[in-house]
């Protein structure tokens, strides 16, 4: 039977450092917090980490702007956040509504204030190993690896999903720890033949059920990024959790796994970009 990794807990430990640092800096470190429309799960996920920056110590700016807000809108918001003092990071949450180019967005932050490490500037200085930032769920996923001491080197590591924000900077941290990592998309040809050899298997599609136990190597490390919504509405991830659980060596839950880490790891970006503006 697997180890259940405690996200929630962890979280609560990476917080709780941040904010002993965060207090000893000579000003509160801020976040603009950009909510475009009225997604029901983005308004929890953003009232997730304006809770978590008021944990830290951390002043939160929040910016709820109405669905049909025009591109031009929303950039001429994020000049003026950037420009403000009290504002160490900008975080514009995903998805946008569909009239809206992310990439123009997410271009549009000063690389200084990119607290979710989008911005191509923090995006080619992460995979040249040379990181301002990280990305915060790909650096969740590998400080819950750390702190339950999980071996990367040498290991087969699988990621499912090929996202800007999570499968390809994963796989990127993995390949810089010594990982040997695949990753599969929805183009892949049988998918089970790769993920039956991964020792560190890591999920981020976002299709319930997409992981099953036949697809899972007796002893492996079994890590769940999605956040899916099953038929009665509860939160669960990409894997069938009561079937993989017994086969694997260590698991995340969803929820309470990587969610927590995620913000987390925001908090700590935060605090790296606050000390940038305060050097
Ligand atoms: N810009 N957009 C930007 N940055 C991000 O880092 C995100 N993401 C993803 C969506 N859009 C974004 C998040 O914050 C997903 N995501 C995220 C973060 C935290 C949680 C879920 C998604 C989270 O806290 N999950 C809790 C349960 C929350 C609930 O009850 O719904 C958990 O325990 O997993």
């Amino acid at each position: 039977m697997a180890v259940r990794i405690d996200g929630k807990a962890l979280a609560a430990k990476i917080k709780g450092q941040t904010a002993a640092e965060a207090a000893r800096l000579p000003r509160r470190p801020g976040l603009a917090v950009v909510l475009v429309g009225e997604d029901p799960a983005s308004q929890v996920y953003v009232a997730g980490k304006e809770r978590d920056c008021a944990e830290c110590g951390i002043e939160s700016f929040g910016r709820r702007l109405g669905a049909e807000t025009s591109q031009e809108a929303l950039l001429e918001l994020i000049r003026r956040l950037n420009e403000d003092p009290r504002v160490d990071g900008v975080l514009v949450q995903l998805p946008l509504p569909g009239h809206l180019d992310e990439q123009a967005v997410i271009n549009a932050i000063a690389p200084d204030k990119d607290v979710d490490c989008f911005h191509p500037f923090n995006v080619g200085r992460m995979a040249v190993g040379d990181p301002v930032f990280l990305p915060c769920t790909p650096a969740g996923v590998m400080a819950m690896l750390d702190e339950y001491e999980i071996p990367i080197r040498g290991k087969r590591c699988v990621v499912l999903g090929r996202s800007n924000i999570v499968g390809k900077p994963m796989a990127a941290l993995l390949t810089q720890r010594d990982g040997t990592v695949t990753i599969c998309h929805s183009q892949t040809e049988d998918m089970a033949r790769h993920t039956r050899e991964a020792d560190i298997l890591v999920s981020a599609v976002g299709r319930t059920g997409l992981v099953t136990a036949d697809m899972v190597k007796e002893g492996a490390v079994v890590i769940d990024v999605a956040m899916n919504r099953d038929e009665n509405g509860r939160l669960c991830g990409d894997v069938d959790f009561a079937a993989v659980e017994p086969k694997a060596s260590y698991i995340t839950p969803v929820p309470g796994g990587v969610g927590p880490m995620t913000r987390a790891c925001l908090m700590r970006n935060i605090l790296a970009a606050a000390r940038l503006h305060q050097a």
